[in-house]
């Protein structure tokens, strides 16, 4: 069975990778399972159809059969449990990779996201400026941890894992804001998941969305 995912109509970042459908996109190049996307405009998100999938009226989505999923951690989950290749066979290594799931989306990337939030939703409010070094330093607060924690190593446990697929792209988010160069190691490590063939099949994917109808001009 075809899983088909949704997608932003207009990716927002003119389809770079950063929406987070190029995860669960990722997962399935990397376990080698075809799929089929379903464009949805911002609009379309809010509706009745699309909430009875996701009910915050967000993308991604993954349905298959009469499984339907949202949350792009449960829905690579899903896949990494179903598809060989992005989970380790030995359950001591199998709950580490897990863990690290976990930690990409809920102790790295909130911060991330934080830096979204002040720049872009709160960057005309008049303490913007006083909030922006004080979610830096929380970043790189956890980037410094992280950092220590992948010392030399190619992965964060071994073999890459569904870990590194989640944490590699919830730093990707960092890029634009040239955060993650103050972190050789971090940046490395990133550069390593972009150079996997299944990750530029999905990122190439995904940009052809835009590029078939790209955003109007200004
Ligand atoms: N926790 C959920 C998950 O991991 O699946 C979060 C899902 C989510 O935030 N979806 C966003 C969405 O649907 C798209 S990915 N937003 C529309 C809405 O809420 O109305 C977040 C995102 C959006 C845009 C960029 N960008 O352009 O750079 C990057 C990431």
């Amino acid at each position: 069975m075809i899983p088909v995912i949704t997608a932003f109509e207009r990716s927002p970042d003119r389809g770079q990778g950063l929406a987070r459908d190029m995860r669960v996109r990722w997962a399935l190049e990397e376990v080698g399972q075809p799929y089929e996307v379903r464009l949805v405009s911002f609009a379309a998100m809010k509706k009745a159809a699309h909430l009875a999938l996701h009910p915050f009226g967000q993308i991604p989505t993954y349905e298959e059969g009469d499984l339907t999923l949202f949350e792009s951690g449960a829905i690579v989950l899903h896949i990494a449990e179903r598809h060989a290749g992005l989970l380790p066979d030995d359950v001591n290594s199998r709950a580490r990779a897990i863990t690290w799931m976990f930690a990409a989306v809920n102790t790295v990337e909130p911060p991330i996201l934080e830096l979204v939030t002040v720049k872009i939703v709160e960057g005309d409010k008049p303490w913007a400026g006083e909030r922006l070094p004080l979610v830096k330093d929380r970043i790189r607060h956890r980037l410094e941890q992280l950092s220590v924690r992948l010392g030399g190593a190619e992965w964060l446990d071994g073999a890459f894992t569904a870990g590194d697929l989640m944490m590699v792209h919830a730093l990707l988010r960092l890029k634009p804001s040239g955060m993650l160069d103050e972190f050789p190691t971090l940046a490395a490590y990133v550069a390593r998941g972009e150079a996997r063939p299944a990750y530029k099949r999905a990122f190439d994917a995904q940009l052809a969305v835009f590029t078939a109808a790209p955003l109007p001009a200004g």
